[in-house]
């Protein structure tokens, strides 16, 4: 179960060096990419990456255009399954299906990319903006990656500047320290809003699902078309801000102004940060720089005066881009799991383990861990994108709490693990349903996996773990 980990740590060690100093990162979710210096990046959709040598190199990816000066180059990166291809192919079959979905012509070659099954093709087509492109599948193992590249000029001019981009590339790390990362926002509450189940404020968070300018229930609007109100938005992790971008789908122009809350709770007003008339167009982003703030933030409030345009100034989704301090808490899910035996192969398995919790009632539930026998010794490992520092762990158990007997920390890199004392939840200290919190002080080595080792026989009955999350501070 853990040599994706590995992999991924040999990836890391095996590209990383080929850059200078002068190297940014960026990443969304678990795609990472560092380039050169004097490069853009921003965050494609919730899913992918834009990277470009120019503002036409964005531009052209925004609009998905192929206008570019000689010498400018645009690199899009997506998870392969935003593409309805068969994501369980190899590279050279992932890459297959593309041309033929985009109906492109060009011969489909093995990329040298060490022990990374990896394809790439030069394309043309009528289908490709500018009507030629560079296309890659890397086929990290759980995340395979599409790659496009456009360019002004000749590709032969501009193949060593890309190259080492490719192979910066990396998949599995969700957010190593100083690394941006984007976020959307998770919960909203408003001064008034419109309706309680559209225009509400939960409408406001997520990624953008509006389509177009006009006047959408799946975005937030307040109660009065000329009202002065406020939209604060929460995220679930505190980042040290970068961006700010406030996608609106009607009448913007009416935002005066925009403060960020701290994670300690100061409030902090941003200079310049009202969208006037005309500044932004419908729909549309209004983005804000942000430097100098040195304290993690994971709020943004929006102050409108409606008054201004007269009408709903609606606010369809607002996302975060900034970085984790290194002493900054992280949170993550468990996102892999495996051990002693699973109920069943997707009911009850060890999948139903990872992500977030979803079972919310103590019972017999599915969509939670059971082992094959109910009265048995089992044990539970599950991996994490993220090595961290840990500070805690919580056990998410919906049937039958009592039966941990033991807990360990795992380094999958290394192998190493380190048990935790008095790591036992007897019956009786965790309700059903109920959170096993461990705190962990005395561990000062990093962690990506957690075995949590069972003895049914004490409660005679199946210990069922619905979700497993790590805490801990970066490296
Ligand atoms: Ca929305
Ligand atoms: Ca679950």
């Amino acid at each position: 179960m853990f040599k994706r980990f590995i992999l991924l740590v040999l990836v890391i060690a095996v590209h990383l060096p080929a850059y200078a100093q002068d190297v940014q990162t960026f990443s969304i979710g678990e795609i990472s990419v560092a380039y050169p210096a004097g490069w853009q990046a921003e965050s494609a959709d919730d899913t992918g990456i834009y990277l470009g040598n120019s503002d036409a190199a964005l531009t052209a990816l925004r609009n998905a255009s192929g206008d570019l000066e000689e010498g400018d180059i645009a690199i899009s990166i997506f998870p392969a399954e935003s593409a309805p291809i068969d994501t369980s192919a190899d590279a050279q079959g992932m890459l297959g299906e593309v041309v033929e979905l985009l109906e492109i012509t060009g011969s489909i070659q093995n990329y040298p990319a060490g022990d990374l099954d990896a394809a790439w093709i030069i394309a043309t087509g009528i289908n490709i903006p500018g009507g030629e492109a560079v296309l890659y599948v890397l086929n990290f193992e759980g995340l395979p990656v599409l790659v496009a590249v456009q360019f002004g000029g000749a590709f032969e001019d501009v193949a060593g500047e890309i190259k080492p981009i490719i192979g910066a590339i990396q998949v599995g790390v969700v957010a190593p320290a100083g690394l941006p990362i984007n976020q959307w926002a998770s919960g909203a509450t408003a001064t008034t809003s419109f309706g309680n189940l559209t225009w509400n404020p939960e409408q406001a968070t997520g990624v953008p699902d509006t389509t177009g300018c006009g006047d959408f229930g799946a975005a937030w609007a307040s109660e009065s078309r000329t009202g002065k109100d406020t939209l604060t938005l929460t995220f679930e992790q505190g980042v040290i801000p970068a961006q700010i971008n406030i996608h609106q789908n009607y009448n913007p122009g009416s935002i005066i102004e925009v403060e960020l809350i701290t994670v300690s709770g100061e409030t902090i007003g941003l200079p310049e940060s009202a969208d006037p008339p005309g500044n932004t167009e419908c729909p549309g982003v209004f983005s804000l720089n942000v430097e100098g703030i040195p304290e993690p933030i994971d709020q943004v409030v929006i102050h409108l005066d409606q008054t201004i345009g007269g009408n709903w100034n609606e606010i369809d989704a607002v996302e975060l881009i900034g970085t984790i301090p290194a002493d900054q808490p992280f949170n993550q899910w468990a996102s892999s799991a495996d051990g002693s035996s699973e109920y069943g192969t997707d009911a009850w398995s060890f999948d139903q383990a990872t992500g977030e919790p979803n079972t919310a009632i103590c019972g017999d539930s599915s969509s939670a861990w059971a082992a094959a026998s109910s009265t048995s010794k089992e044990m539970l490992a599950v991996g994490f994108d993220q090595p961290v520092i840990p500070t805690q762990i919580n056990i998410h158990q919906t049937y039958n709490p009592g039966s941990i007997i033991r807990v360990e920390l795992v380094n999958t890199a290394t192998g190493d693990i380190t048990e935790l004392p008095e790591s036992a939840d007897p019956p009786g200290n965790t309700e059903c349903p109920g959170v096993f919190t461990l705190d962990i002080e005395d561990v000062d080595i990093p962690v990506d996996g957690v075995i949590i080792y069972f003895d049914q026989s004490i409660g005679g009955g199946w210990n069922e773990i619905d979700a497993v999350e790590l805490v801990g501070t970066l490296p």
